[in-house]
């Protein structure tokens, strides 16, 4: 009987029975001491507190419930040989669209300020404008951009999609690597974030890109706090050259009380909730792929740890 180890800091219990019944010809461990004395085929991972995965030993696969895997890499623990699968899924996708959809939404019709003016009984119309007048541009075009960009652009905003091989997305234009980024940022009014952090995209959005934007743009985060240069957002949002941010992530998560993102009037905080992993989702998705696994198929979605992602 092959067995399956969750390391997880949400909910493991729950995962576990999930599991049973998706997968009841496996043995369902939860890491607990002594859980990996025995020999474990997969791992199954949240955040798993550091140490857990080098205690467990060599295992066939690593299977992620997160679609960022950064911590993992960072971690070593895992051999150089071992795969890892990221967590892709419809959840995860709808969930991240819904979040950026309605951040953008909000901003573009001026939702947040009618909601200001009206504690002051004041009646101020603001110019509106339509969809085809503001350019949007999505930094990345995998599960989670692609999904983003093509609503956009199906809303009728002009939408850019920047990303490593210049992954092209229908009703979108296509920009691809560092040297486009600039071009494909310029002039936007709306910029979202939707790369993996990697050494390439750590600190990408810093005062060069956000100049590109057009002037009083709204910048919107959803993929990593260390992808932001935190000091040049506020000064951005200070001088005017940003009118507001939405961000979900953050370099230290929960973010401390006394980080100035909290206190800014411009700044609009979630905790992490973009897209979050849907368990029952998630769990199908991660049996398909041990099934795929010991049938001999390919498995989508494998991490790349060259590139980091
Ligand atoms: P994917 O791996 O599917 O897509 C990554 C995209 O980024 C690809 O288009 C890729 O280019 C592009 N990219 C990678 N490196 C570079 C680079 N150096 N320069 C330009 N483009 C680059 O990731 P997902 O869409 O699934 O997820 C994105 C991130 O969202 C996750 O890594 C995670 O950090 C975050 N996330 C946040 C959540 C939240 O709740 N806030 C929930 C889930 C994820 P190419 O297509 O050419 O390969
Ligand atoms: C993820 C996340 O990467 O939750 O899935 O941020």
């Amino acid at each position: 009987m092959k067995r399956i180890l969750i390391s997880s800091r949400g909910k493991p219990e729950q995962l576990a029975e999930l599991f049973r019944k998706a997968l009841p010809q496996h043995e369902i461990l939860i890491d607990m001491p002594n859980a990996g004395d025995a020999p474990i085929d997969y791992m199954v991972v949240g955040r798993p507190a550091p140490g857990v995965i080098a205690s467990v030993g060599p295992v066939k696969l690593v299977l992620s419930l997160n679609a960022g895997i950064e911590h993992l890499l960072e971690s070593g623990e895992i051999a150089a040989h071992t795969p890892i699968v990221r967590m892709v899924d419809d959840g995860l996708a709808g969930g991240m669209t819904e979040w950026v959809l309605a951040e953008a939404m909000a901003w573009h019709r001026n939702i947040r300020l009618y909601e200001r003016l009206q504690r002051d009984l004041k009646w101020e119309p603001q110019q509106e404008k339509l969809a085809h007048e503001r350019t949007v541009t999505v930094l990345g075009a995998g599960a989670l951009g692609t999904p983003a960009a093509r609503n956009f652009a199906a809303l009728g905003f002009k939408t850019n999609v920047w990303s490593r091989t210049g992954r092209e997305v229908p009703g979108a234009r296509s920009f691809a690597g560092p040297d486009a980024l600039l071009e494909a940022a310029f002039g936007a009014n709306i910029l979202v974030n939707l790369l993996p952090l990697t050494k390439e995209t750590q600190n990408i959005v810093d005062a060069g890109l956000l100049d590109a934007l057009a002037k009083g743009a709204f910048f919107i985060n959803g993929a990593r706090g260390a992808h932001v240069v935190d000091q040049d957002l506020i000064d951005a949002l200070d001088s005017g050259q940003l009118s507001g941010a939405a961000l979900d992530v953050f370099r230290i998560e929960p973010l401390p009380e006394n980080d100035p993102l909290w206190h800014h009037p411009k700044i609009l905080i979630s905790p992490h909730v973009a897209a979050p992993t849907h368990m029952h989702i998630a769990v199908q998705e991660i049996a398909t792929n041990i099934q795929r696994f010991e049938r001999g198929e390919a498995i989508p979605h494998l991490v790349d740890k060259s590139l980091g992602y």
